[in-house]
């Protein structure tokens, strides 16, 4: 830079390379060093490059299920169960019936899945779980099978949901 004479003033651009990742606020030192040394500069300034990208999203979706504690045999094969399901943030859900261990009439293994559904949800969402896997013999007592919600959120953040009810004879 090169001040005329009687000009006080300049105006110079210090080019900034942006980016998408979240960085710390960078700080830099700019000073003059006279061409001259008869001239005199002033004390050095500081400029901070402000950092303009979102924290990345590291917290899993919080899924919470609700569903009556109990249904019949007849009711869950023709009608299936209704849950309610609400996030704390959007994200896909991976949604299933499963048997649990002592269901021994729907399934010898643990996690027999009886219907599996994927949906969207952003808040609260309705889900009908109707077993798509026949169910075969006729329980004598009552047993169990488990809601299973994963969530996975656009980061892939993920968690799991179960909730457990009683399937009467
Ligand atoms: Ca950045
Ligand atoms: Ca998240």
């Amino acid at each position: 830079m090169t001040f005329a004479a009687g000009e006080t003033t300049k105006t110079f651009t210090v080019p900034v390379t942006d980016d998408t990742t979240d960085n710390a606020d960078r700080r830099l030192t700019l000073s003059l060093r006279p061409g001259d040394a008869l001239v005199t500069v002033g004390a050095n300034a500081t400029l901070t490059v402000t950092d303009d990208d979102p924290a990345p999203d590291r917290t899993a979706p919080k899924a919470t299920i609700k569903a009556p504690p109990s249904t019949t045999r007849s009711s869950l094969i023709s009608k299936g169960v209704k849950a309610t399901i609400t996030v704390s943030e959007a994200a896909k859900l991976e949604v299933s019936l499963e048997g649990t261990p002592k269901s021994a009439v729907l399934s010898a293994a643990y996690g027999l899945t009886l219907v599996t559904r994927s949906l969207d949800a952003s808040a609260t969402r309705s889900v009908t779980l109707k077993p798509s896997r026949k169910l075969v013999g006729k329980p004598r007592r009552a047993f169990k099978v488990r809601i299973k919600v994963v969530a996975t959120d656009t980061a892939g953040n993920r968690s799991t949901a179960t909730r457990t009810l009683t399937v009467k004879r």
